[in-house]
C-alpha cells in the first residue's frame, strides 16, 4: 500500500499534477471560435439589405485576419450562417401592412420584422471567410415558422447541430464574435453559457445593428457570465 502511495507520488512529480489527476485543479481547457454570421447581406461591404454599420472591407479583413491568427493557433473554427426560406417569419416582406423593423408578437415572443435578407442560395448568404477556414458552417433559421438569432436553437426549440460538433471536438471554451452584436452574437453567446461552455465575446471583432441594443446586449452578456473582451490580444 505504501509503495504504491510513494509510485504515486514519484509520478505525480515526474509528469505534473494534472497528468495524474486529469480532472482536478488545472481542468484542462480547449478553445474554439464561433465566427457568427459574416455574411453579405449583414454588411455594407456587400451593399447588404440588412448591412451593420462599420461593416466595411477593413472590418472584414480584420475578422479574416484574427481568425486566421486563431486558426494557425491550433483552434477549431465555426461558423453559423442565417439561412432563411424566403417566406419567413422574420421579413416584413411576408406580414401585409406592416413595414421592416417593426415588431409582432410569433408564438408569444417579441418578433422584429427584418428586410428578407440571408434568403437561402442567393449571393448575399454566402459566408465571407474562405469555407477553408471552418471546421463547419452551422446553418440556422431554416424553418420559416421561427426566427433563430442563436447558433444553437431556434425560437422553437429545434436545435442545430453546433453543440454536438463542440462536444465531439473536445471544446469547452469559445471565442465568439461576428455580426450582430445585440442579435446572433448575443443570442448565440447566452446559449454558449447556458449549455455550459467558457465564453469569451470579441468586442472589437462584433458591430451591432444599433447603439442602444448593442449596449443592453453588452450588459446582459456580462451580468449572465460572458466575459466581453475589446480584442483579441492574440
Ligand atoms: C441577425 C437579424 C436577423 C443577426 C440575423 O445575424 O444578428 N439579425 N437575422
Ligand atoms: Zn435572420
Amino acid at each position: 500500500m505504501q509503495s504504491v502511495f510513494i509510485f504515486t507520488i514519484v509520478v505525480a512529480m515526474a509528469f505534473g499534477h494534472s497528468a495524474v489527476f486529469p480532472q482536478t485543479a488545472s481542468a484542462q481547457q480547449k478553445v474554439g471560435v464561433i465566427v457568427v454570421d459574416l455574411q453579405g447581406d449583414f454588411t455594407t461591404l456587400k451593399k447588404g439589405s440588412l448591412a451593420v454599420e462599420g461593416t466595411d472591407q477593413a472590418y472584414v479583413d480584420q475578422v479574416r485576419q484574427a481568425t486566421e491568427s486563431l486558426r494557425k493557433k491550433g483552434y477549431p473554427v465555426y461558423a453559423t450562417q442565417d439561412w432563411h426560406p424566403a417566406d419567413h417569419v422574420s421579413f416584413y416582406t411576408n406580414h401585409p401592412g406592416k413595414k421592416a423593423f417593426d415588431v409582432i408578437d410569433v408564438a408569444g415572443k417579441k418578433q422584429v420584422l427584418w428586410p428578407p435578407h440571408c434568403v437561402q442560395k442567393t449571393e448575399n448568404a454566402t459566408v465571407l471567410l474562405d469555407s477553408k477556414m471552418f471546421a463547419a458552417i452551422v446553418k440556422k433559421g431554416k424553418d420559416k415558422k421561427y426566427d433563430s438569432y442563436s447558433g444553437f436553437q431556434d425560437d422553437g426549440g429545434a436545435r442545430t447541430e453546433l453543440n454536438q460538433l463542440l462536444k465531439k471536438a473536445g471544446i469547452n471554451e469559445v471565442i465568439i464574435y461576428g455580426l450582430a452584436m445585440d442579435y446572433c452574437v448575443k443570442a448565440t453567446a447566452l446559449d454558449a453559457v447556458k449549455a455550459g461552455y467558457k465564453v469569451t465575446v470579441i468586442e472589437g471583432l462584433s458591430k451591432g445593428v444599433a447603439p442602444d441594443t448593442t449596449l443592453k446586449a453588452l450588459e446582459e452578456m456580462a451580468q449572465k457570465g460572458v466575459t466581453v473582451k475589446k480584442q483579441l490580444g492574440v
